[in-house]
């Protein structure tokens, strides 16, 4: 727990999104509070929960195990001694402050939000390895739900056998519900599977990843049923020309995230497809799915050292097919580590 960042900027920290709980402590259920005051961190859960908190809690906790009603008042007892109360903005609710310190107590609360974000940003080493691990599960996956792909099978058929395969292989659970998208569903970027069943002449987007000891991995590729169009081929080769100029980009020691998603962009918005790239290039992969830095024409960061992130150009086109293909890349030792190995040249299931 690093506590005296979070006391640099408040008197008392609140933690209770499941980002920070998992982050801070290990803990990957759902009902707890971090307190962390200047004499002590406190970790308050119910009786639900007790037997994982003597067991698998990480870090130094005074421990308490409480009702609801007890956890609020004992809540009430460490605000009513601080003058700066921090709080995670991006999850608390109206509901939880009114509760806490009523709304006009609002002006004494700091947002900790940012802060917390921003300690994510780099990952240590072992968080590195848990993301590794959880993108080589992604890639061991892809290889053995290729051969399933059939003239009839539906895009729901495929979304089940993916996370079942994740599962055997030791992760918790999919990082984000599965994307597989068939054809002219595959021009959304965030498809939901349906009953929609694969013919020929449709391509095949699928967009997943794995949770593992808590953290995410990431991982698109498009493949394509039957004979690819010559459209398809162009779109599909131009997508996998703007990954490589992200990548280039990055190998060759550039560090700015707009101008990574400039570069990439470039090689779509050049091409007849122009504009079919809607969406941001990438973002950060930890604990949580999306979190920093964001590669976008907007984002600011700069990419360094223990960063894990996504590159993932893609081209959609309304009522005929969407392309994207998605890696996972680390910045060690100075350089550009593309994390997930599957093969990223076209292919026909
Ligand atoms: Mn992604």
């Amino acid at each position: 727990m690093n506590a005296e960042v979070l006391l640099a900027h408040c008197d008392c920290a609140i933690l209770t999104s499941p980002a920070s709980l998992m982050y801070f402590s290990g803990f990957d259920q759902s009902d707890a509070v971090i307190v962390v005051t200047p004499r002590e961190c406190f970790f308050l859960t119910d009786s639900r929960y007790e037997v994982f908190v003597k067991t698998a809690l990480l870090g130094d906790w005074s421990v308490r195990i409480l009702s609801r009603s007890e956890q609020l008042a004992f809540l009430r007892e460490v605000v009513a001694s601080a003058d700066r109360v921090g709080l995670e903005y991006d999850h608390v609710t109206l509901a939880a402050v009114s509760q806490l310190i009523g709304t006009d107590g609002l002006d004494k609360t700091v947002d900790l939000s940012p802060l917390v974000l921003g300690m994510r940003l780099v990952k240590r080493a072992d968080e590195i390895e848990v993301i590794k691990r959880a993108e080589a599960m992604v890639d061991e996956v892809y290889a053995e739900v290729l051969p399933l792909f059939r003239v009839g099978v539906t895009e729901q058929e495929i979304a089940a056998e993916i996370t079942m395969r994740l599962m055997r292989r030791g992760a918790t659970g999919n990082a984000f519900d599965p994307i597989v998208a068939f054809g002219e569903n595959a021009a959304m970027p965030h498809a939901v599977p349906s009953d929609r069943t694969l013919k020929k002449g449709d391509c095949v987007l699928m967009d997943f990843g794995a949770k593992y000891r808590g953290y995410c991995s990431d991982f698109t590729r498009t493949v394509f049923c039957g004979e690819p169009t010559e459209r398809f081929r162009s779109a599909y080769a131009l997508v996998l020309e703007a990954q490589r100029v992200a990548i280039r980009y990055l190998e060759q020691g550039g560090r700015n995230a707009a101008e990574a998603d400039a570069a990439a962009r470039r090689v779509i918005d050049d091409s007849p497809f122009r504009g079919a790239f809607n969406h941001s290039l990438g973002h950060g992969v930890g604990v949580e799915i999306h979190e920093g830095p964001t590669l976008s024409c907007r984002s600011t960061a700069r990419l360094s050292e223990g960063m894990v992130f996504t590159l993932e150009p893609g081209i959609y086109v309304e009522g005929e097919f969407g392309v994207r293909i998605e890696s996972l890349v680390l910045i060690e030792n100075g350089k550009l580590t593309v994390i997930d190995r599957s093969d990223k040249e076209i292919y026909t299931v």
